[in-house]
């Protein structure tokens, strides 16, 4: 660590006795202080606008807590809870690479990183869905879009046949086929971005990282407790998140598995999970919202091909990678899953008309 840990605690008033905590693949996350604390050093390359995700942060878990308390809720474990440093500010900026910030530690919840039941996952949809209904009031203005068009789907798809074009790492011709599959597919790409631009999908707030590690789940009972990781919340389309969510915890294969037989979308997870959803927010879905959901998750899944398609032509720039081809196995797979979510509109449509 080349920071001064002393320093920062000071600026926190807390102890600096704690440890490394957690496997987030973001920030270096610390457990402090007796347990009483999460404290955690932003990457502020990935997060340049610190002031904007640090208001956005502050913005949505105080108007959660207000919520959560109306609700009868518990406002400090239903939601994050950030410290301010001694003179008041949300984040303590050591120097250029070392910003902290500092929230209260969640007692007795775990992180899942896969699911353990299909019960994990109705737990899962209901976290999601809280979130989404606790928050379906929030003045959206007050967000800074810290990612601009974080989910515009058309630009990514312009960004992919930019980076066709540039053929900077001089790989297209090997790719011929994958970047037919993506601009096949471009032509109703846009109708969660158009349904916002005309106003028939409203805005809301959006989490933009619906994973199953960024839910607490109470140790004794596996319920949802709280959402965390709430560096993406941004202004955007519930479908996003929704969408998102069961790209991953509804893939029966890891992201990057290679074996493209092994890739499909599991009906099963996708009962579990909505189900858990649409209990906490189907009332409070638009028509059109309600319509789009089988959409949105084969959306999600086309978008993130393309990301990884158009990295791996840029030459792996943006995500991390860990062996030769990465980006394009993950790309070969998400269009595989795409394929898949095709043929299983229909029985998706089945399955939701039945829990809603
Ligand atoms: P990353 O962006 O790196 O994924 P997260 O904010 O998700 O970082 O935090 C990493 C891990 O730290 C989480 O998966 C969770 O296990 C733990 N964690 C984060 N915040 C809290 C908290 N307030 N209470 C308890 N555990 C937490
Ligand atoms: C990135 O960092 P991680 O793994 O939580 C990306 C997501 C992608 C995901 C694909 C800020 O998320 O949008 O869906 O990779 N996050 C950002 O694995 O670009
Ligand atoms: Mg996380």
């Amino acid at each position: 660590m080349n920071f001064d840990l002393k320093a920062v605690t000071e600026h926190f008033g807390i102890s600096s006795v704690g440890e490394p905590y957690g496997r987030g693949h973001i920030h270096d996350t610390y457990r402090m202080d007796s347990s009483r604390y999460i404290l955690q050093r932003i990457n502020t390359h990935v997060f340049q606008d610190v002031d904007g995700l640090m208001e956005n942060i502050a913005l949505v878990t105080s108007f959660l807590k207000k919520r959560i308390a109306e609700e009868g809720g518990d406002p400090d474990r239903d939601t994050m809870t950030l410290i301010k440093t001694l003179d008041g500010k949300s984040y303590y900026r050591q120097d250029a690479e070392n910003v902290f910030r500092l929230y209260r530690f969640i007692a007795g919840t775990v992180t899942l990183e896969a699911r353990r039941t299909y019960q994990d996952l109705y737990e899962e949809g209901r976290g999601w869905g809280h979130f989404q209904r606790l928050l379906r009031d929030f003045p959206t203005k007050q967000l800074k879009e810290t990612i601009p068009d974080f989910h515009h789907t058309p630009k990514r798809v312009e960004a992919l046949a930019l980076a066709v074009k540039g053929d900077a790492a001089d790989r297209a011709a090997r790719v011929e086929q994958e970047i037919r599959f993506a601009l096949k597919r471009a032509g109703d790409c846009d109708r969660v971005v158009r349904g916002m631009a005309w106003s028939q999908i409203p805005l809301r707030v959006t989490h933009n990282d619906t994973k199953l590690n960024n839910i607490l789940f109470d140790e004794q009972s596996g319920k949802a407790v709280c959402v965390i990781d709430l560096d993406t919340v941004m202004p955007g389309s519930l479908l996003y998140d929704y969408g998102d969510a069961l790209r991953t915890c509804g893939a029966v294969a890891a992201e990057d598995e290679t074996d493209l037989e092994k890739v499909s979308f599991d009906l099963e997870a996708f009962r579990y999970f909505s189900r858990g959803y649409l209990e906490e927010m189907g009332e409070a879905l638009t028509e059109a919202e309600r319509e789009l959901l089988p959409f949105s998750v084969k959306l999600m899944t086309y978008e993130c091909g393309v990301r990884f398609l158009t990295d791996y032509l840029n030459g792996d720039t943006y995500f991390k990678t860990n062996r030769e081809d990465h980006n394009l196995d993950r790309a070969r797979n998400q269009f595989r899953l795409v394929e898949d979510l095709e043929q299983k509109e229909t029985e998706m449509r089945e399955i939701l008309g039945a829990a809603l």
